[in-house]
Formats: C-alpha cells, sequence, structure tokens
C-alpha cells in the first residue's frame, strides 16, 4: 500500500507558513498537502484551497490524497477571538470536531492540534506554571483550547485516534507575521525596530509572558509527532518552555543591537488577556515524555531574527 500523505490545515498561517517546507523536505514534495482559506500562492502545490467548518470538504480532501496524518494548524487567536467570539467557536470548537470526526471515521495514523497557554487562566498559578492544573481561561480562543485538549484526549482514549498536542506559547517569527495574538507585538516590535527605530507596546513594559522562536516551535511540534505512543502519559497538552521575558526586557536586548531604538506604551484590551496567562511553563512532562529541550533563549533569538528581517526588509 501507498504510504499515505500529511495534511496541513492553515497552512499559510505563521506556524503553518513554515512548518510545510520542513515537513516537505523531510518527507517530500508530493507527500505534503497545504490547505488553508486562502488562495494558493505560486510554488505551494500540492495545495487545496480548505475551510476547516466545511467537515465534508475536509473528508473529500483526506480521500482524495490518501492523507494518514493532519496537522491542524486553522485557528483564530486570542485577540481576534475577543472581537468575535461566535467566530472563534465556530472555526477553533467546529473546525477541530470535523477535523477529529474525519479523522475517526477514516482511520487516519495521528493528529496533532495545538493548544496554547491561553488554556490557563487567571486562577492557575502564574509562575512555572505546573503541566496539571486549573484550567479556567477567560477568553473564548482559551475555552477552544481547553475544549480542544479534552476533546482530543476524549478521542484517543474512546476510539484510539492518536491525537497530540502542545500548549504553545508565544511563537516568534521572521517569515510570517501572526495575526489576532496577544504575544504578536513580541515580533512587531522587531518590525518597527529596524524600519522606524520605535514601537509602542499595546501591553505594559512589565508583563512577562511564555514565548518561544519558530526553529524550537517546529522542534517541539515534529518531537511530539515522533515519539513513540507508549512513552506519552500525556498527549493533547504538553507545556512546552522556550524562554519567558517582559516587553520591557524584549525591548532592551533589542536596544543593546539597536541603540536608537525607543519604546512607548499604549495599553489596550489585550493587556487583561496577558494578565490572565502565566508568566513561565513548567515542561518537565514534555522533558520526560518525549525529551524535550529547546535550543534558543532571549539573546541568540534576538540576534538571529534581527539577522534574518535584516536580510528579508533590506535594512
Ligand atoms: C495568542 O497570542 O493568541 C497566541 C497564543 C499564545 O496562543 N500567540
Amino acid at each position: 500500500m501507498k504510504r499515505r500523505k500529511i495534511l496541513v490545515t492553515g497552512a499559510k498561517g505563521q506556524i503553518g507558513s513554515e512548518l510545510v517546507p520542513l515537513l516537505r523536505e523531510k518527507y517530500g514534495e508530493e507527500s505534503v498537502i497545504s490547505s488553508d482559506i486562502k488562495p494558493r500562492e505560486e510554488g505551494d502545490a500540492p495545495y487545496e484551497l480548505l475551510d476547516v467548518t466545511d467537515g465534508k470538504k475536509l473528508a473529500e480532501v483526506v480521500d482524495k490524497h490518501n492523507i494518514g496524518i493532519v496537522y491542524h494548524m486553522a485557528a483564530i487567536l486570542s485577540a481576534a477571538g475577543e472581537k468575535n467570539p461566535q467566530l472563534a467557536w465556530k472555526v477553533n470548537v467546529g473546525g477541530l470536531y470535523n477535523v477529529l470526526e474525519v479523522a475517526r471515521e477514516k482511520g487516519l495514523e495521528r493528529v496533532f492540534i495545538p493548544s496554547s497557554i491561553a488554556a490557563f487562566g487567571p486562577e492557575t498559578p502564574r509562575v512555572n506554571t505546573p503541566q496539571d492544573t486549573v484550567l479556567k481561561p477567560r477568553t473564548i480562543y482559551g475555552v477552544s483550547k481547553v475544549v480542544g485538549e479534552r476533546l482530543g484526549e476524549y478521542y484517543f482514549w474512546k476510539y484510539g485516534l492518536d491525537v497530540r498536542g502542545v500548549r504553545y506559547p508565544g511563537i516568534i517569527s521572521s517569515k510570517t507575521l501572526p495575526g489576532g495574538g496577544t504575544t504578536d507585538y513580541a515580533v512587531e516590535i522587531f518590525y518597527e525596530a529596524l524600519k522606524h527605530r520605535k514601537y509602542t507596546a499595546f501591553l505594559k513594559p512589565e508583563t512577562r509572558l511564555p514565548m518561544m522562536y519558530m526553529p524550537d516551535c517546529l522542534k517541539a511540534t515534529l518531537m511530539l509527532m515522533e515519539a513513540p505512543l507508549d512513552n506519552l502519559k500525556h498527549h493533547t497538552d504538553f507545556n512546552v518552555a522556550g524562554m519567558s521575558f517582559s516587553v520591557e526586557e524584549l525591548a532592551m536586548e533589542i536596544k543593546k543591537r539597536i541603540p536608537d531604538f525607543e519604546i512607548t506604551y499604549e495599553p489596550d484590551y489585550r493587556q487583561a488577556i496577558a494578565d490572565s496567562w502565566p508568566e513561565s511553563v513548567d515542561d518537565s512532562a514534555a522533558r520526560e515524555e518525549w525529551g524535550w529541550s529547546p535550543d534558543y533563549d532571549l539573546p541568540s533569538m534576538v540576534d538571529d531574527m534581527l539577522e534574518k528581517l535584516r536580510k528579508k526588509l533590506g535594512v
């Protein structure tokens, strides 16, 4: 039998746009189908225009390409979710349910469903947040992530479907801008520092959040997907730590490299979201069960981001 292929939903998003080339490099161009609600770009093939809320189309795509593994990256992030909670529920919960149902019906081998630090809430211990702890998020995005974690786990125990996921921190990357997240400031700041030497942050200087550089995000995703199932005690909800810094600390680190960079602060509705999330997470379960450890800390991430963006922006 021909080896079954990989489908990536939300392939044009911040993580999907870097995950697809990596998977194609590893498994071959033809083995990885990228899909998104955005139209196909030149050179991106095989590609399917796919809205994950359309379960019928999803099932057709899975059949058409003989899909065995899905990386379900399509989602509406925290800040965008607060602007339209109904849509966030439809995409994040409806889309996820469609993916799990199609995976169950068609006997897929493995499914990756990302969760987020947004699964936590103000009642969760904020420093070194434990793996197994209070999950009472205050955002619709966080609620949808808790639903995703529990639903994925349910499909594992009820149907034996191999569903896996990590709780991503804020992801920092140079290729594709994130959209609609609370941690987006940590990407925007680099573009503004290089282009205009100044940035107005939408969070307070002391706001500290767990963050991760894209190479570590991709490493964590692939490591978990390749881990032997027997080693996993958790499945859909692994804490993964990369680094943890405040807005001010990131700005200082940039200023060391761009001395005339200036930051100002105008906190908006996203401050309340950030205040409900952890400052740092305990990822010992990921370390024990599948050998997780990050490669980047704050200074090495800032060095690499500036180098990549200088080339990209030609500055
Ligand atoms: C967001 O800010 O909404 C996301 C996340 C932490 O999941 N980056």
